[in-house]
């Protein structure tokens, strides 16, 4: 692989209940100036039955990097990503959410952050300086946010403000040459971060935008698996300490 190919990228974005946000998402993205670097945007769909299929191969007309995975059987947020990494062409990843809540025209930063020498794994970040969320974000659910980061970056140390964040950057190799990955519950990141053994892990400054269009799919059951997994990684990172 020459220095250009190594360049190239997928975004992988896990979608269920998309269909409102997508036209404008891929036209954002659509707008970015990558310079030479091929991309592609590959959509993870839980078979949501809500018009995203039609909407995609419309927009396909006008933008042959997209691609649509409709998976059958729904098995959840992380799991659609894993299976983006299944499929993806290109060897470095980025990940993030469909609502518009992260930026797409952070890319470019958070992939120059990732050519940096020794840089595994970077982090679009609410909480360094320059991030910000909106303030429409319910004052509970900001709370919420920053007690489950504080209790990631207590519990299984990793050196990040934003341990949770959904929008990500990495490199192919380092899931590959990782331990396996198998996260419990949504926040992939953290599982990569802790399994991979990410050292030098790069915070770009995001502003989180609340979504204007459709529901999140954050329940009291996706909060459980969180706790279930910051456990299993905090054990993980225990025990590993030695190897
Ligand atoms: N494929 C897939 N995507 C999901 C699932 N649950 C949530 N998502 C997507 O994951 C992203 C984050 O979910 P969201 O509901 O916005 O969670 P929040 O940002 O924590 O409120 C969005 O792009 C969702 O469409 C799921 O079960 N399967
Ligand atoms: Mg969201």
């Amino acid at each position: 692989m020459d220095s250009t190919e190594s360049e190239n990228f997928s975004i992988i974005v896990p979608i269920f209940h998309e269909a409102k946000n997508i036209p404008e998402l891929i036209k954002r993205i659509a707008q970015i100036n990558f310079g030479s670097r091929m991309f592609e945007v590959v959509l993870v769909d839980d078979d949501s039955r809500d018009g995203t299929e039609e909407i995609v191969h419309h927009l396909q007309l006008q933008y042959p990097w997209l691609r649509l995975l409709v998976r059958k059987e729904k098995k959840g947020l992380s799991e659609s990503v894993l299976e983006g990494f299944q499929q993806a062409k290109y060897p470095v990843w980025v990940i993030m959410d469909a609502d518009l809540s992260h930026p797409p025209e952070k890319i470019p930063q958070m992939l120059a952050a990732l050519a940096e020498s020794h840089v595994d794994f970077v982090v679009g970040s609410r909480y360094v300086p320059g991030g910000s969320s909106d303030e429409m974000w319910p004052l509970l659910r900001r709370a919420s946010s920053r007690l489950a980061a504080f209790i990631a970056r207590i519990l299984v140390a990793v050196p990040v403000r934003d341990p949770l964040s959904g929008f990500l950057a990495l490199k192919k190799e380092i899931v590959q040459t990782g331990d396996p990955i198998e996260p419990v519950g949504w926040k992939i990141g953290l599982e990569i971060m802790v399994k991979c053994r990410c050292r030098h892990i790069r915070e770009v400054p995001i502003h989180f935008t609340q979504r204007a269009r459709g529901v999140s799919k954050l329940n009291l059951r996706v909060i459980f698996n969180y706790f279930r997994h910051v456990g299993r990684l905090a054990v993980f990172k225990l025990f590993s300490v030695s190897s």
